[in-house]
């Protein structure tokens, strides 16, 4: 039996735990930390290698159905990247960037003090972030035990022996499945100079940074690079963004309206940016720092943007590698283990999830895969098909999109409806719409910031078939929408009309609707 911290017996609360996880990622503790019930003689259902949060809501769903698991990360705590370094800091600097973007343009009036920019820290935002995640993770293990029932061994890596077995710490473990979710990195591109001190991706950013960038260069353009680079900027670092892509038009991102497109592209550049779309990074140069990005622009010419503060924004990998060594497992062009909608790899009772299996690298999607394969190895045929999802990114404003865009409801429908603010042909600074909550002090102030907003309907059905946003407060309402959306019936704008909106609500479409709702034949708006 491995040797380990034994915390099966104990009912560590959320502090406890914090003390744990904190000495163990000081390396104060490097055993294993085991909570396993050596009582319980069944056969594991599933052993989870990974407890991210697909193998965690994986694990959930399957004691939920009255299944066993073993969940096992290389990390002292459950949750992964997410709480450690993805989703919670990034959702973190970008509510900073929309909090400095408001203290930027209300500088010195109504009660907003003259703007400081020396007292806007992107050192000082990661080392709150590094101090505080974590009683998110402390929660994570307190919620997966006590709550949840999961039997979990954290702080050591799993090795996958063969399709039923995985070793930890030298102990063998056997499970009737095995699920994958050991998720992705950052795709560091292969150009000289990248491995210098002074560049960093979103992973070392949160990890390592200990000076205070003064210029950076982004090298791709994800969403990693909008979000991140929106807040280095409205922090006050000048940033330039280098893609090869035109911003917003990468191959992982689908269902992208150009007039929301532009509206973001347009307000990031407004507030400084420098963006080099057609543009290819050929080495990061400097004399043992990085000292600034040798760059093709789209018109061919070479120029070196300087910069004190590089970051990698070129996208994810599947950590795969593993997997196929010891498995055999089928991965596609880029890395990512096939799976069929019930998550089943080409290995037998090897199952794959999350970021492993490639994009969408998102939350929604990583938590569902989980579910999914937990519900297939307990005897329930369960399909996951997540081609259509609601999308979002963050500039300094909350972007939000579902179904269809213009162009492509126009391909498919040919007559279609808009609803849109500002009005087409009405200029932003003409009207302060659309607002409402997190835009109001922008309305009175500048009309010209309060957002964008488009909604698109099939005028022969009267159904909305896609919908699209900038502003504030909205991301919520389209995980609702896109369900309502993908309802065999749909949502048409006569459904939309009948909603009770409260004031203006954020995605602004129900009174829009409401206002044509009452033709029998449909018009823009
Ligand atoms: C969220 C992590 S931060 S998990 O999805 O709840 O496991």
């Amino acid at each position: 039996m491995l040797a380990g911290m034994d915390v099966f017996e104990s009912s560590l609360g959320n502090r406890d735990w914090q003390v744990v996880i904190e000495r163990a990622l000081r390396g104060e503790i490097s055993e294993p930390i085991v909570n396993v019930d050596r009582q319980d003689t069944r056969e594991f259902d599933a052993i989870f290698v990974g407890g991210g949060a697909g193998g965690r809501f994986g694990s959930a769903f399957l004691r939920a159905r009255g299944g066993r698991q073993l969940t096992v990360d290389r990390w002292p705590f459950l949750g992964g990247t997410c709480p450690h370094q993805a989703c919670v800091p990034h959702h973190l600097f970008s509510e900073a960037a929309r909090e400095l973007d408001l203290g930027r343009w209300l500088s010195g009036t109504l009660w907003f003090p003259d703007f400081d920019d020396k007292r806007a820290s992107i050192l000082q935002m990661a080392e709150l972030f590094r101090a505080g995640r974590n009683t998110a993770h402390s929660f994570m293990n307190w919620q997966s035990k006590q709550q949840l029932g999961m039997e979990y061994i954290l702080n050591t890596p799993a090795t996958v022996i063969d399709e039923h077995t995985v070793e930890v710490a030298g102990e063998r473990f056997r499970g009737r499945s095995i699920i994958l979710g050991t998720g992705a990195s950052t795709e560091v591109p292969h150009i000289p100079g990248i491995e210098l001190p002074g560049v960093y991706d979103f992973v070392s950013l949160v990890e390592e940074l200990d000076y205070e960038p003064n210029r950076c260069v982004i090298i791709g353009g994800s969403k990693v690079a909008i979000e991140y680079g929106s807040f280095f900027q409205a922090a006050g670092c000048p940033t330039t963004i280098v893609s090869r892509s035109p911003l917003m038009r990468t191959a992982s991102l689908h269902h992208v309206d150009e007039d929301l497109r532009r509206y973001v592209v347009d307000g990031m550049c407004r507030r400084g940016m420098t963006i080099c779309e057609g543009a290819s990074p050929l080495e990061v140069i400097g004399n043992g720092r990085a000292a600034g990005v040798r760059t093709r622009l789209a018109d061919g010419t070479v120029e070196t943007l300087a910069a004190d503060f590089v970051f990698i924004g070129t996208g994810e990998r599947a950590n795969s590698a593993p997997f196929v060594q010891a498995l055999g497992v089928d991965v596609d062009g880029q890395g990512s283990i096939v799976v069929d909608r019930r998550m089943r790899t080409s290995a037998p009772s090897v199952y794959a999830i999350g970021d492993l299996i490639g994009p969408p690298m998102e939350m929604f999607k990583a938590r569902k895969c989980g579910m999914t394969a937990a519900r297939n190895v307990m005897g329930e045929p369960y399909e996951f098909d997540f081609s259509e999802y609601p999308d979002f990114l963050h500039s300094t404003y909350e972007i939000t999109w579902v179904g269809l865009t213009e162009a492509e409801a126009r391909e498919r429908f040919g007559d279609v409806i808009v609803i849109q603010m500002p009005p087409a042909g009405v200029e932003p600074d003409e009207i302060p719409l659309p607002c409402a909550e997190g835009s109001m002090l922008y309305a009175f102030t500048r009309p010209e910031l309060t957002g964008f907003q488009k909604c698109v309907i099939d005028a022969a059905t009267r159904r909305v078939v896609g919908a699209h946003h900038v502003g504030f407060g909205a991301k919520d309402a389209f995980q609702y929408l896109d369900y309502l959306l993908r309802r065999p019936g749909g949502l048409t704008v006569d459904e939309m009309a009948e909603m009770n909106e409260l004031f203006l609500n954020p995605e602004h479409f129900i009174q829009l609707c409401r206002l044509r709702a009452g033709r029998s034949e449909l018009v823009d708006l």
